[in-house]
């Protein structure tokens, strides 16, 4: 097999205006593959040893019933001729079929009816010929003109428009378009390629090869590697402007590392009775092992368990008996509100004693909740908690709307909610100026004396607190309908490679937009 780039270079030594006109002729007369030709010549064009003009020819081919026909006749000759033999009586269609075969039949009859060179006998059925004369095969004729064609430019001249275009209605004939380059030579033409130097190495400074070494001229406009290295989830992207805004608001991450909590932190320091709806299995995702937590602060445990059982600080608490064995269980934590019980327990008995703080949280809670295209049965919370004394719930609002306006949710509703450990609480509501529409952004509330108190937190210390998730601010942000395409097993990583950075423009002079009536 001669080799391909000596072959074109070699074509091309005839003279400065040396050409081939088409590397596909060139690649079968010189027995060469076309695709490699056409492969060196790109390569040979980079080097600027040869320039390619792409042309692109045209011309028929025959299918398989085309050539059946060259080679016996078009159905409806066969068919007329079997006709004419048969003479006036003509042919029924059992006889027809299995003289000229079934397709042909078909095909033979219907063009003979249609070109008036038989009838049909209404009273036999039979088909009689019209004609006594065989006229000329014209579709085989054309045919075979184009199968005999010396060139593809001779294939798409040796027939006239319409017959191409009646063989094409009959499938007989496909218009080919091959691509192919003219090939001349490039400003640096030679007949022999010399490899220019890509780089200049260390070895060729030492030998000053480099001064009679041709060196590839460096080419700008190449893009560079893709750099691999992380991306950030979209999620992970919205986490860290929300991050970014909570730390600018003057509050400190909590620790939420430990997904495992106990019911009693999850639950019990709430103030959530041990017969809440949400504390059995179809609602939380309990551990076999360990099932149960390893111990709890026990003073505190003790108060918790009567504020549970006989109330105080002024509540009559759920007068329930408070098990034990139900607060120990281990469980896959369902807010990071397991989190805020422990660090404001920690702040109560701080040495040193209280002293106000802001918190926050952002991670995976887990829920035993049906999934459907915006649930899974865990998301990211968000979680913001302010202790000091005397909040009220101004304060909660206020704050609340200082956060959502920070990720340009300006107008806000608040609507009087229920949560088992709040009071009182609310449901935030936004207007999204993207979706033009109020959509629900989360649930906020003053966390309840009989949750605080046991702490040992001071009587006037009043803690404020909101939550959202990360899931559906990131699936608005990112234009995504389906939970399934932001999180989990069936994500396209490409999605998350190509997903543009996260950033919430807070317009400024819009700021302190008024919290509005809930008209929800
Ligand atoms: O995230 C939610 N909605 C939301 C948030 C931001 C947002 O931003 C747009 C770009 C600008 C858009 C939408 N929600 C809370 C509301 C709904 O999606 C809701 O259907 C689903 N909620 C989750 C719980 O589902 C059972 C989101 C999750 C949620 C709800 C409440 C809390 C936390 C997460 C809470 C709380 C709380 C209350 C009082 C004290 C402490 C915490």
């Amino acid at each position: 097999m001669p080799d391909v780039e000596s072959t074109i270079l070699t074509a091309l030594s005839s003279g400065p205006d040396a050409t081939i006109p088409d590397s596909f002729t060139f690649a079968t007369t010189s027995n060469l593959d076309h695709n490699s030709i056409v492969g060196t010549c790109k390569s040979l064009q980079t080097d600027a040893y040869v320039t390619l003009t792409e042309r692109s020819t045209q011309f028929y081919v025959l299918g398989k019933e085309a050539e059946s026909i060259v080679k016996d006749g078009s159905q409806e000759i066969r068919v007329l001729s079997a006709l004419i033999a048969a003479g006036t009586d003509g042919l029924g269609m059992p006889e027809l079929q299995s003289s000229v075969g079934k397709d042909v039949c078909k095909i033979g009859m219907g063009n003979c009816l249609k070109n008036k060179w038989a009838k049909k006998d209404k009273a036999s059925g039979k088909l009689i010929a019209a004609v006594t004369e065989l006229p000329t095969d014209d579709v085989k004729e054309q045919l075979v003109a184009l199968k005999s064609a010396a060139s593809e430019e001779e294939n798409t001249k040796c027939v006239d428009d319409k017959a191409a275009a009646a063989l094409k209605r009959r499938k007989l004939i496909s218009l080919i378009t091959r691509k192919s380059y003219t090939i001349s030579r490039g400003p640096s033409y030679a007949p022999q390629r010399v490899k220019k130097a890509a780089d200049l190495t260390k070895e060729m400074l030492e030998s000053g090869k480099w001064k009679d070494t041709q060196f590839k001229e460096y080419n700008f406009q190449t893009l560079g590697e893709s750099v691999g290295g992380g991306y950030l989830h979209p999620l992970m992207k919205v986490r860290a402007e929300f991050r970014k805004i909570l730390m600018e608001m003057g509050f400190e991450e909590m620790p939420t590392n430990k997904w495992v909590e106990s019911s009693f932190w999850n639950f019990d320091s709430l103030f959530q009775p041990q017969s809440h709806p949400a504390r059995d299995a179809h609602d939380t995702f309990f551990i076999k092992e360990p099932a149960e937590t390893v111990s709890v602060p026990e003073e505190y445990y003790e108060r918790v368990k009567n504020m549970h059982e006989k109330g105080g600080s002024g509540s009559i608490g759920y007068r329930t008996v408070f098990e034990r064995k139900e607060a120990m269980k281990n469980l896959l934590r369902t807010h990071t509100t397991a989190v805020s019980s422990q660090m404001l327990y920690k702040l109560a008995n701080q040495p040193g004693g209280f002293k106000p703080a802001r918190y926050f949280s952002i991670d995976r809670v887990f829920r035993n909740e049906s999934m459907d295209a915006t649930h899974l049965c865990e998301f990211h919370q968000v979680e913001g908690l302010v202790a000091d004394y005397n909040l009220s719930l101004g304060d909660l609002i206020g704050t609340v709307e200082t956060f959502f306006h920070k990720i340009g949710i300006k107008r806000l509703r608040f609507k009087p909610a229920f949560n088992p450990y709040t009071e009182p609480s609310m449901e935030v509501f936004g207007y999204h100026p993207g979706l033009k529409k109020w959509t629900e952004l989360g649930n906020s509330g003053m966390f309840r004396p009989e949750m605080l108190a046991p702490m040992g937190l001071p009587k006037d210390v009043r803690v404020i607190a909101w939550g959202l998730a990360l899931e559906r601010p990131t699936m608005i942000m990112y234009n995504i309908n389906n939970i399934r395409t932001l999180f989990g097993h069936k994500v396209d990583m490409g999605m998350i490679k190509n997903a543009p950075i996260c950033r919430f423009e807070a317009d400024e002079e819009e700021e302190g937009g008024v919290a509005e009536e809930a008209k929800v």
